[in-house]
């Protein structure tokens, strides 16, 4: 499924990220930015040594920022390391912080000439944020930002299992409609 903002376009994909052929894959970091578990282990695994030898020169990152490093055996040129929130349905920054990783991740993108870039769901795994209640967010952050920012031609959103695609699929269906946008099924 796919949708177009201006000269974006937004796809939904099932797949593993560490794959993808675009100028830079997103990692769903911790703030130490020293590697992990869920996509974080799988690309560093991936990209090789080279990878954890640069990140730990890059100081941390704030959560709900992002920080950039080569990618080494990856095919894809560039890892944007991007830290989102662990899930408290209590604290109203949460949704704040999510929603920023995803900007911030675009930023640093446009930044360094990135022109095609693949998402994991940040925060669904790991640090237990629902994907009903993340993708909506995380999608409206993507199609704001690109409603805005046209040098970014292609954003792949590279979802593990059928039931996080699916569920992907409703949120984009919602928000591609607020904003009067066509959605491109297959
Ligand atoms: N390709 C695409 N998506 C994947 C892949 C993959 N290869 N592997 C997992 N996912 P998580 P978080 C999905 O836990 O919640 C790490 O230890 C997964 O199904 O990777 O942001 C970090 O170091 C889920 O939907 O990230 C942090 O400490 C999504 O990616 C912490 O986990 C994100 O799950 C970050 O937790």
């Amino acid at each position: 499924m796919r949708v177009q903002i201006n000269r974006t376009i937004l796809q939904l994909v099932q797949g593993d990220i560490t794959r993808e052929e675009v100028d830079a894959i997103v990692n769903a970091a911790n703030s130490t930015l020293l590697g992990g578990g869920g996509v974080d282990g799988a690309i560093h695994r991936a990209a090789g040594p080279q990878l954890l030898a640069e990140t730990r020169t890059l100081g941390g990152c704030a959560t709900g920022d992002a920080k950039i490093s080569r990618g080494y055996r990856l095919k894809a040129r560039h890892v944007i390391h991007a830290v989102g929130p662990v899930y408290n349905p209590r604290d109203p920054d949460v949704p704040v912080l999510l929603v920023s990783a995803y900007r911030r991740s675009l930023e640093v993108a446009l930044a360094n000439s990135v022109t095609s870039i693949a998402f994991p769901a940040i925060s669904t795994g790991v640090y237990g944020y629902p994907v009903r209640e993340a993708a909506p967010l995380a999608l409206g952050a993507i199609l704001d930002f690109c409603a805005q920012h046209e040098p970014i031609t292609l954003v792949r959103y590279v979802l593990f299992d059928a039931p996080a695609l699916a569920q992907h699929e409703k949120a984009l269906r919602a928000v591609a409609a607020e904003r009067r946008l066509i959605i491109v099924e297959g």
